[in-house]
């Protein structure tokens, strides 16, 4: 084990040279700059006109699955307070994307009440409700689908008062304002429940209705429609003149740190993109097969990925791609990857590796990527246009996460 490791980072570094040996794609990381004809890049109008298309076309096809185009949103119920003792702004609206009762997304929204102008913010996908990320009382309990919970009595998957603020260690929201960003929030269970229904619920049962036979293999999962539904939500952030809607970060957490890598490859409005701990069909490599597998990973959430990406199981030596590509995709936009010491599951070498692996694709197209290719100490940042920590302790989002990324974000986004 510890020896095909070693191999691996081996290929992958010297992979990450521009200058390196072309090897075999079947056996390793593919290059990023080697088009599937074999057509070699070497400017940033092909990486931008050719290999980029190329391989957003791959990971909709074989991984992901294809989303339907944008929907035209309309927002309605909207509200404004005062929060946080005034230190904030609160909003909530609801944005609608098709005339059906299921076609909604509940937002939550904290800006800074000291401001003088629109403030960057980051958007990020929440777990359990917009309640569960503050005790603030004003915020709407979700009225979507959850899961049961004994211990927060959630018999018939409705969510309760029990729940509000039950994740704000997630959400340093003082930090945040107190640093002059908003956060911007919204429940996945909003655009996608997160079980296995074939698809008959959530965006897949609105948009795929008019769709007649089977579904086809690159029909979209759920991380497609969660990545989908952040970029409605930005949609609906153009609306708000208090929101920069140039400087918009989007984060995610492990299944939703997978959704922002994918949310910000494909969508360019996202002008800083970061995974937190987001593991196997995030920023680790399919291919190290080192802690989650595409086999584990598509048998356990079959839901989340297109079909097609099931024939990779113990197969990832043949996928034309591998996601320090999808970080790529995000170039020139910064791109921060975190990982957890104890997250072994999410295979913390080969998040790094990942990074290391789209370094040549941020120096071609702006002379600037990841500072070092040996990974940082533990709790220490590296920060150069793509960013990395692998914080001590276990899978999670945690205030020491977000210090790091309110420090990238100053450093791109101000
Ligand atoms: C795990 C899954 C990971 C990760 C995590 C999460 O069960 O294996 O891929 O997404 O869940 O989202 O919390």
């Amino acid at each position: 084990m510890r020896g095909s490791r070693t191999t691996f980072l081996a290929i992958t570094t010297a992979l990450s040279s521009a200058t390196a040996q072309q090897q075999p794609t079947t056996t390793c990381a593919p290059d990023p700059f080697v088009c599937l004809d074999g057509t070699r890049v070497t400017t940033a109008a092909q990486w931008r006109d050719r290999r980029r298309p190329e391989l957003l076309e791959l990971f909709r096809r074989q991984m992901y699955g294809r989303a339907p185009g944008a929907a035209e949103v309309t927002i309605e119920d909207r509200s404004r307070g005062e929060a946080l003792d005034g230190a904030a702004v609160r909003k909530q609206w609801r944005v609608r994307y098709a005339e059906d009762p299921q076609a909604t997304i509940d937002v939550l929204a904290y800006l800074p009440a000291d401001r003088d102008g629109p403030v960057p913010v980051f958007v990020a996908l929440n777990f359990d409700g917009n309640q569960t990320v503050h005790a603030d009382p004003a915020i709407r309990i979700t009225t979507s689908w959850v899961r049961n919970s004994d211990r927060y009595d959630i018999r018939d998957h409705r969510a309760n008062e029990a729940t509000r603020g039950v994740k704000a260690r997630r959400w340093p929201i003082a930090d945040i304002l107190a640093r002059g960003y908003g956060l911007v929030t919204a429940y996945y269970g909003d655009l996608d429940p997160d079980f296995d229904d074939g698809f008959a619920n959530g965006a897949h049962g609105v948009l795929d209705a008019k769709r007649d036979g089977p579904r086809p293999p690159d029909a979209w999962g759920a991380i497609g429609a969660w990545a989908w539904g952040l970029s409605r939500i930005a949609d609906s952030l153009g609306q708000d003149p208090d929101i920069d809607v140039e400087r918009i970060a989007v984060l995610g957490h492990s299944r939703l740190g997978k959704t922002a890598l994918w949310a910000g490859a494909q969508d360019e409005r996202f002008a800083l993109v970061i995974s937190n701990d987001s593991g196997c069909g995030g920023a680790a490599y399919s291919r190290r097969r080192h802690g989650e597998t595409v086999a584990a990973i598509t048998k356990n959430f079959p839901h989340w990925f297109c079909r097609a990406f099931r024939t990779y199981a113990d197969h990832e030596d043949q996928l034309p791609f591998d996601q320090h590509l999808l970080l790529a995709l995000c170039a020139p936009r910064p791109v921060y990857v975190a990982s957890a010491e104890q997250d072994q599951w999410a295979d913390p070498e080969g998040e790094f590796l990942s990074a290391v692996g789209a370094d040549p694709v941020y120096r071609l197209l702006c002379d600037d990527g990841l500072p070092a290719k040996e990974m940082p100490a533990l709790d220490e940042s590296l920060q150069g246009r793509i960013g990395y920590h692998i914080r001590s302790g276990k899978h999670d989002l945690l205030a020491a996460d977000w210090r790091h990324y309110l420090d990238f974000a100053d450093r791109h986004l101000r």
